[in-house]
């Protein structure tokens, strides 16, 4: 079994990410096979609960009021509505239900209650819940635990050193706090990052080694492709080299042995080979559904005409507590 490290380097990183590419692949894979099933893929499905009109500047999202894109701002969906497509989600085979807000941070008073209320219908429908609200205290952590929350995702987006090229309005440090104040809460953390925003190999690598060291490492870390949208600053940005998507998830996967890794936006601009290679590399968990927050994704006949010709199957929550185990694939 391999070990759980908290004390990778940067040098360490590149140097497996730099391996001839088989080479790579068979390690992540060896790794990948120690930890989990090597024929599963878990399925989640995100919603956008509150859209647009967001206070930060993140250079990639469409969603900032800072970038003049072709987004229709919308407010705070209600619970009801939520709840409905959570059912469906879960009727069409998902099994984690992602919620996310265009907010800086979570917000106090009613409209918190509100997020708290889908948390609940969402567990209650048996289904894993998670959301990304922006920053917390530790009392809405909390408060997010008690609701039953599976897990909240906080991406660290880029290294340390390129953070500051990619967002302005908030820092590093602040999202490493609202990554330890979840965890703290005793909700699984899910965080990882964009690559193809200009940053370097190095930048990559000290993202994943930051995410690595964490102690607990995350229970998932989302990898996403940058989705170039018209009106961001990143507009003019060449698509991501699959095969560096395929490096990135094979050194994530041996660095965070544990972790779903989940193969997140640019999932449509991929060949079903490159994708195949991504879960070779150790990549287990995808979005699943015919929208992100905002933009595309892969048709869901597509995703499971996919997984069903490679003989994957869906990742279901065990019954009680931590654990996973193996399902069919749900039936069209
Ligand atoms: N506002 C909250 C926050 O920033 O934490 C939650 C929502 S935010 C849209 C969630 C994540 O989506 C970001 O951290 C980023 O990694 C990802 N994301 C946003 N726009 C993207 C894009 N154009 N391409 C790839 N990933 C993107
Ligand atoms: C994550 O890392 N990727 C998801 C989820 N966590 C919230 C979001 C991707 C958003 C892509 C751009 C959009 O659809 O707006
Ligand atoms: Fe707002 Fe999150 Fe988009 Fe940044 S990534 S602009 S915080 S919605």
């Amino acid at each position: 079994m391999t070990a759980i490290r908290h004390d990778w380097t940067v040098a360490e990183a590149r140097a497996l990410y730099d391996l001839p590419l088989l080479e790579l692949l068979y390690r992540a894979q060896t790794v990948h096979r120690d930890h989990h099933p090597p024929d599963a893929v878990q399925l989640c499905t995100l919603l956008s609960i509150k859209t647009g009109a967001c206070s930060e500047d993140c250079a990639y999202c469409p969603q900032s009021g800072h970038h003049d894109t072709e987004l229709e701002p919308e407010r705070l969906l209600g619970v009801d509505e939520v709840l409905a497509k959570a059912k469906r989600a879960k009727e069409s085979g998902a099994t984690r239900f992602c919620m996310g807000a265009a907010w800086r941070d979570a917000r106090t008073g009613a409209p918190f209650e509100q997020v708290l209320q889908m948390v609940r219908g969402v567990r209650a429908l048996g289904l894993e819940a998670c959301c990304t609200l922006g920053m917390l205290t530790d009392e809405q952590a909390q408060a997010l635990a008690e609701a039953g929350l599976t897990a909240y995702n906080h991406n660290l987006d880029t290294s340390r050193e390129f953070y500051g090229e990619i967002i302005t309005t908030r820092t590093f440090e602040e999202r490493l706090q609202t990554i330890r104040r979840v965890s703290d809460a005793g909700i699984s953390v899910c965080a990882g990052g964009i690559i193809g925003m200009g940053e370097s190999d190095g930048d990559r690598m000290a993202m994943l080694v930051t995410l690595a060291n964490l102690d607990p490492q995350p229970e998932s870390v989302p990898i996403n492709a940058l989705v170039a949208v018209k009106g961001t600053p990143l507009e003019d940005q060449p698509p991501v080299d699959p095969i560096e998507l395929v490096r990135m998830c094979a050194t994530a996967r041996i660095l965070l042995p544990r972790a779903m890794v989940r193969l997140s936006a640019g999932r449509s601009r991929l060949s079903r080979e490159a994708q195949l290679l991504c879960f070779m590399a150790g990549a287990n968990s995808i979005f699943y559904g015919d929208k992100l927050l905002t933009t595309g994704n892969p048709d869901v006949r597509d995703d499971m005409a996919l997984l069903a010709e490679a003989g994957l199957r869906a990742l279901v929550p065990a019954a009680g507590e931590g654990g996973k185990s193996v399902g069919p694939l749900p039936a069209e």
